[in-house]
């Protein structure tokens, strides 16, 4: 077995714009993620991931960049960025960035230009069509639009885009605007950055037959198109290759026969993939469910390639609130949560905050909100003639928003976070939930967080081990093993508000980790445990 360092890495991903302020201008920046990095370090993780710094008019909190080399504003300088990777180094830990090339601003200047006429030398940097009878080319949707189609006066076509309208998507196709992205991503690889979460990176290729779909809500004609594996093979060549990086893509729509084409060392596309079963097909937890792509995804890429875990991210609303308990359980909901990710095979993820048991948000009023894709599918719905309330109370649970809030380091005002007024408002629970209090407690989720990552850290079972599920038919419990050579673990999960009988033996077990004080046979509510062969 080769160790390689990605395979044995806990990613912290950080969404810098709700970590740290310290100008005092309500945003987190740079200089705010550097001054925690002790934290991140003495929390456990290896990789911090930072979301898009570059400069964005922000209409999708920076996944609509308008300048791929220069830093934002409101994050900093680049000079804050390079303190900051370079004192992550010093401490041991990898930086990776987050590359958006599916699409930039409508105020990137490859835009600006394309749009100013058909011949432009760089119309053909992005996605044209003419108007069929005078309308879109067809009734494809976009994430954050009624149509993936918008109307240029100027030249009288229609330009196309996944996400949303100020977002037009890159043509792969364009031989140029391929090595113009290379050449940015060599850029950064060359500051020093240890690789790549990639945006989006299988919606690069787009479908060639233009005709209606049956369901343009059902967005996957939007991904996995034929081209996308020469693209990445090719970025592989020219780019990846030639670094010790770790990249990670995000795939949405992807079964594990298709995810383990991204992936597959052998292919040189990949190192590792988010996909969104779980996200997009558990709106609440679901047991068969889970266990279900837990099972296909390690059956499908074993042997070929590697996978990623996460219940939550700066998309998805945090997981205790959406896959647990955020209420009388919180605290062994979270730290349940997090056994499940760390010990399943793959990367774990922890999105900053998680590691409190930080939960979800409900604001009254679609004001609040600050989420583009929120807020555009709120106009939409009722514009058609839905009351209002209905739609907000639709569109909140899984809003992006709720774990976009900043991140609670105290108990002081704006829990810690900002001195002036946060560009989004702060969880009223940060006086009870906030990083000091969960310092100062030995039972607390950042401890068990901590004990959980040291566990994995020295047990290579836990990281390379083969993968069983001993109890798939169980709604309420999860039971599993890893095991590698003689070392064996078995874990044990009550994901539910009752009480359990354990449902398998433990002999010749002993306990490793547990998140509750139980010594009987009978698992709490959100009960955890690890077991290692003696
Ligand atoms: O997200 C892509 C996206 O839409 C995910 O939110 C979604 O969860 C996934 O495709 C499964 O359905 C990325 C960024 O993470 C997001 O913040 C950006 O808004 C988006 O791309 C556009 O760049
Ligand atoms: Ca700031």
């Amino acid at each position: 077995m080769e160790r390689i360092w990605w395979k044995e890495a806990i990613v912290y991903q950080v969404y810098w714009r709700s970590f740290f302020d310290t100008n005092g201008d309500g945003y987190g920046d740079l200089e705010g993620v550097r001054q925690k990095l002790t934290y991140i370090k003495e929390l456990g993780a290896d990789v911090v991931w930072l979301n898009p710094f570059y400069v964005s008019p922000d209409k999708d909190n920076g996944y609509d960049i308008a300048d791929y080399y220069r830093v934002m504003e409101k994050a900093g300088t680049m000079r804050d960025f390079e303190r900051l990777l370079e004192e992550a180094h010093t401490l041991g830990l990898k930086v990776i960035l987050d590359l958006v090339v599916n699409h930039t601003s409508d105020q990137h200047p490859w835009f600006l230009e394309a749009r100013t006429s058909i011949d432009s030398p760089k119309r053909d940097y992005y996605i044209w069509h003419d108007p069929v009878d005078c309308k879109e080319p067809n009734n494809w949707r976009s994430y954050f639009a009624p149509s993936c189609w918008e109307h240029d006066a100027r030249t009288n076509q229609y330009y196309y885009h996944s996400f949303a309208v100020e977002q037009p998507d890159l043509n792969w196709e364009n031989e140029e605007l391929r090595h113009e992205i290379y050449k940015m991503m060599r850029f950064w690889l060359d500051k020093g950055i240890d690789g790549f979460r990639m945006d989006v990176i299988n919606l690069l290729a787009k479908r060639q037959d233009l005709s209606d779909v049956e369901n343009p809500y059902d967005l996957s004609y939007l991904a996995n198109n034929p081209g996308i594996h020469e693209y990445l093979q090719e970025m592989h060549e020219e780019v990846l290759r030639h670094y010790d990086c770790m990249t990670v893509g995000e795939i949405p729509f992807v079964t594990p026969t298709e995810g383990a084409l991204y992936v597959d060392d052998a292919r040189h596309e990949l190192n590792t993939l988010f996909h969104f079963q779980i996200a997009d097909e558990m709106p609440s937890w679901d047991m068969f469910r889970f266990k279900e792509i837990q099972r296909d995804w390690y059956e499908g890429l074993k042997g070929k390639g590697w996978n990623s875990q996460f219940l939550n991210n700066h998309d998805h609303t945090r997981q205790v609130t959406r896959y647990g308990n955020d209420a009388e359980h919180r605290v062994a909901s979270a730290k349940l949560l997090v056994t499940l990710t760390h010990t399943l095979p793959g990367i774990p993820y922890i999105y900053q905050g998680e590691e409190i048991g930080m939960t979800g948000v409900t604001f009254d009023s679609i004001d609040d909100y600050q989420d583009i894709a929120m807020k555009n599918r709120y106009v939409e719905e009722v514009g058609k003639g839905q009351d209002p309330k209905v739609v907000l109370e639709s569109l909140r649970l899984l809003s992006r928003d709720n774990s976009r809030t900043p991140m609670q380091w105290n108990s002081f005002r704006e829990a810690g976070f900002t001195e002036a007024v946060p560009w989004m408002t702060v969880n009223p629970n940060y006086v009870d939930v906030n990083v000091e209090a969960d310092l100062l407690r030995e039972d607390s989720v950042f401890r068990y967080y901590q004990k959980l990552i040291q566990l994995r850290k020295s047990n290579e079972a836990l990281v390379y081990g083969e993968f069983n599920d001993l109890i798939p038919k169980n709604k309420s419990l999860h039971a599993y093993e890893r095991f590698l050579g003689r070392d064996r673990f078995l874990v044990i999960l009550n994901h539910s508000d009752e009480d359990h009988l354990i449902p398998v033996s433990t002999e010749s077990y002993s306990l490793v980790l547990q998140n509750l004080v139980n010594e009987t046979d009978h698992l709490q509510p959100h009960e955890a445990r690890i077991y290692q062969k003696t």
